[in-house]
């Protein structure tokens, strides 16, 4: 085939026409909306993943249906670069474009987008397809599998997998399998057989070897079983929240989202006093950890906990290694301003700010040799260089490295096993974080006993309008409307510690407001100010 022409527009008509007029625009994931709204969108992202494909030299193309955190009705996909990377920028705008151009001029941005990009439509494409569990993704994902057969590209349809198992498995196949087999059984088994040797067999200090799992009703917990059967003793995994096959049940009260916004344990997990529990996302990309103490007060540890845990960890074993390694650490502006503090005064490892959204802070984690980088909400993981893998290769077989220096080295070989670096994986998260605290001896108020978080809170307002709102300096200042951070700056001044920012979300239909302080009557106090100055000058429509 050597042009779109006549080709696409006619397919997409006839089995997958616009049936609005609503603009979408790829956001901080992909395009995500109510799930009717989307199958041109799929479809359409079909044909672009093969031709995202054939651009990067034929490699594979990821395309995941999900909605992630959203609620059931919603639906979304994104596109997966050749490592497991989200979609390079340039390409965000040419898939908002094609999503929102009439049918019949579809052939025509196509053939543009060929010609721009020098693309040879001689080739063959491939894409890997995958799903979550939402009751609108099989016919989205039939979709995706039209679009992509409509350039006549390869595919390999996962049915249901977690979102970082889909950036695995694209991982794998471009690197010729030197990352693993792009089969869930190899993940399961590369990341579990990592954890057990890390593990060893003494269950030391406070630590006890068991937890209790919010799956969100999502494909979290279909997967987390997969590797409670592969770990067996090592962690007893308590899973709950697992109906995947029930409608309305996904991430409704549970699930990592709700854990960290409404700052209180999920439903469908009995509440046992000092237990560790986990709560991940409806597509697992996502964890955070929380207890509930004898007074019944719950204590959330979310992703800046989990940063700085694995953060000080890692650090110690580098060191123990004796490599010259250059760390650092990627926040946003949702990172309690505690663990900034605790990463950058006590922990002295560099701190970078960037604005929300994985792909910024992988993106920025790439530039150091090992780069740590989680969001707040619990998104995150660690990207070693390949600089760093060749060292520990060498220095493994060095006759000159003593004892300790290969012991520590190979301790991390196997933390770079246990890590799914391609993205942030809940799954893979919670087995480091387990890991570290095994090794620690620590339960789970030792580990929250390393510094104390500035009390937060983070508000939803629903606008007219959220692209109204304008961000800059990693969404820490609002420039439009005019007006709105100079108010901002004004409530903030009358609270101790006080800082907020506000930012509109780019997978929900609304403005996020974030705020800290001294207490957490005060940041309560605080947030509710901004959403006032939100809903005052920036459209909002009261609820
Ligand atoms: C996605 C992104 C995250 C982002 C989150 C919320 O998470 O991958 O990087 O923090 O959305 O983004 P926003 O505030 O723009 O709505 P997920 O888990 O929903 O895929």
């Amino acid at each position: 085939m050597t042009t779109v022409q006549n080709c696409v527009s006619a397919i997409a008509a006839k089995n997958h026409p616009k049936k609005h007029s609503k603009t979408i625009q790829y956001g901080t994931a992909g395009f995500r909306t109510v799930a009717t709204d989307l199958d041109h969108v799929v479809f359409r992202m079909g044909v672009l993943s093969v031709l995202r494909s054939l651009k990067c030299n034929c490699q594979t193309i990821g395309l995941m249906i999900t909605a992630s955190h959203n609620k059931e009705e919603d639906n979304g996909v994104k596109i997966v670069d050749p490592m497991g990377e989200m979609l390079e920028q340039s390409w965000e705008e040419l898939a908002t474009e094609l999503a929102n151009v009439d049918d019949d001029k579809l052939d025509t941005v196509l053939s543009d987008i060929v010609e721009k990009q020098k693309i040879d439509l001689s080739k063959t494409g491939s894409v890997f397809v995958g799903q979550d569990t939402r009751p609108s993704s099989d016919s989205l994902a039939r979709a995706a599998l039209t679009g992509i057969a409509a350039l006549s590209g390869i595919v390999k349809d996962y049915g249901i997998v977690t979102t970082p198992m889909l950036h695995y498995f694209v991982t794998c196949q471009n690197t010729n399998e030197a990352y693993g087999k792009a089969t869930a059984d190899s993940y399961i088994k590369k990341i579990s057989s990592a954890f057990l040797k890390l593990r060893g067999t003494h269950e030391k200090g406070k630590y006890k070897p068991e937890i209790h799992f919010d799956g969100a009703n999502g494909v979290g917990s279909v997967i987390v079983k997969d590797f409670a059967q592969a770990i067996g003793d090592a962690l007893k995994i308590n899973i709950n929240n697992d109906r995947i096959d029930e409608v309305g049940v996904l991430n409704k009260d549970c699930g990592a989202e709700y854990v960290k916004t409404q700052q209180k344990p999920p439903k469908g997990v009995a509440v046992v006093a000092n237990a560790r529990c986990v709560s991940v996302d409806g597509d697992a990309d996502r964890v955070v950890y929380y207890y509930v103490d004898a007074d019944n007060k719950f204590h959330l540890l979310d992703g800046d906990r989990i940063a700085t845990l694995v953060a000080g960890y890692i650090m110690e074993v580098v060191k123990k290694t004796g490599l010259e390694v250059n760390l650092g650490l990627v926040q946003t502006a949702y990172a309690n301003g505690s663990s900034t503090a605790y990463i950058s005064e006590k922990l002295n490892v560099p701190v970078a700010c960037v604005s929300t959204g994985v792909k910024n802070l992988h993106r920025k984690a790439v530039e150091f040799d090992i780069g740590i980088y989680f969001e707040a909400n619990g998104h995150g993981t660690i990207t070693f260089s390949d600089k760093v893998k060749d060292k520990l290769d060498r220095e493994l077989t060095n006759p000159s490295s003593s004892k300790s220096q290969l012991s520590a080295m190979k301790e991390l070989a196997l933390l770079i096993n246990l890590i799914n670096e391609t993205v942030g994986d809940a799954l893979s998260d919670m087995l480091l974080v387990e890991t570290v605290l095994h090794a620690r001896g620590w339960d789970i108020q030792e580990w929250e006993n390393t510094y104390a978080d500035l009390p937060n809170r983070l508000l939803k307002v629903i606008v007219k309008d959220r692209n109204v709102v304008e961000t800059t300096d990693a969404n820490r200042k609002c420039t439009s409307p005019a007006g709105v951070q100079d108010a901002i700056d004004e409530v903030v001044k009358k609270f101790k510690n006080g800082r907020s920012f506000i930012r509109a979300s780019g997978t929900e239909d609304v403005v996020r407001v974030y705020a800290e302080a001294d207490t957490q009557e005060n940041a309560d106090q605080l947030a509710n100010l901004v959403k006032k100055i939100v809903e005052d000058m920036a459209g909002g429509i009261n609820q």
